[in-house]
């Protein structure tokens, strides 16, 4: 303010590069302190502003659970991350993040365009039935852990119907979701070395010709006598084609 002695405020932004700092430690989570100090002023160096920082240092998703032919995403309330402190298999895995308050999820999904088995490992610290880890295929529950549930394989089948309905492909997701606010145990869900074996399968052309050339039944005691039609099918999946040599 003018004339009153005091200086003006400005706020000023400042980008505090920590990548190099942060580059040789181990995933987890780490505090670190910014201290701002004004060089022309005795009064900052001798009390200087400190803003207290947390880094979370984690291992990519794909890494964690084992499998980077498949592709990860996060998303919810919070984030799914790479952790070493619990894990089934190369000493890591991926975690559910913090959900604080009730009614609150995250996920962990992968997409899979392919028919064939799923198998995973997952594990779970909450409060039984009100803290749930649950497996969706193609948004529907079809599995669930709660309460205190260490390592353990699941497998799944991922057939045609849910292949198709889905648009092209499989979404597979793990769900943590609380339905109460109690942190108990751990609170937490855990999903670690995921695999996909496909099946050969045969796809048929989504895109149908509009027009099938179908062969007409014949009398069979006019084996020179042949006839052909053309007809555009209602429906593709209730086109019926002849099984029986005619000629
Ligand atoms: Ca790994
Ligand atoms: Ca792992």
């Amino acid at each position: 303010m003018p004339g009153s002695g005091e200086g003006t405020q400005h706020l000023v932004d400042i980008d505090v590069e920590l990548t190099a700092a942060a580059y040789d430690l181990l995933p987890g989570f780490y505090t670190a302190t910014i201290s701002i100090t004004h060089d022309l002023s005795q009064y900052y160096l001798d009390n200087p502003q400190i803003i207290t920082v947390t880094l979370h240092v984690k291992v990519r998703l794909c890494e964690a659970v084992d499998n980077c032919d498949l592709v990860f995403t996060t998303g919810g309330d919070a984030e799914w991350y790479g952790q070493i402190a619990e894990a089934y298999f190369d000493d890591d895995a991926a975690q559910s993040g913090a959900l604080p308050d009730t009614t609150q999820n995250t996920w962990l999904e992968t997409e899979i365009d392919n028919l064939g088995d799923l198998t995973f490992w997952w594990r779970v610290s909450s409060e039984e039935n009100y803290a749930v880890l649950e497996l969706l295929i193609n948004d529907e529950v079809v599995d669930s852990i709660s309460g205190d549930v260490g390592w353990t394989e699941n497998a799944v089948y991922l057939d045609a119907t849910p292949f198709y309905l889905a648009n092209g492909y499989n979404k597979v997701q793990w769900r943590y979701a609380k339905y109460r606010a109690y942190p108990v145990g751990e609170d937490a869900g855990w999903v670690d070395y995921v695999s996909f074996e496909a099946e050969d399968y045969l796809v048929a052309n989504p895109s149908a010709p509009s027009v099938y050339e179908q062969c007409m039944p014949v009398d069979l005691g006019d084996l020179n006598s042949t006839s052909t039609t053309t007809y555009t099918p209602v429906s593709y999946t209730h086109l019926t084609l002849p099984t029986k040599r005619i000629v």
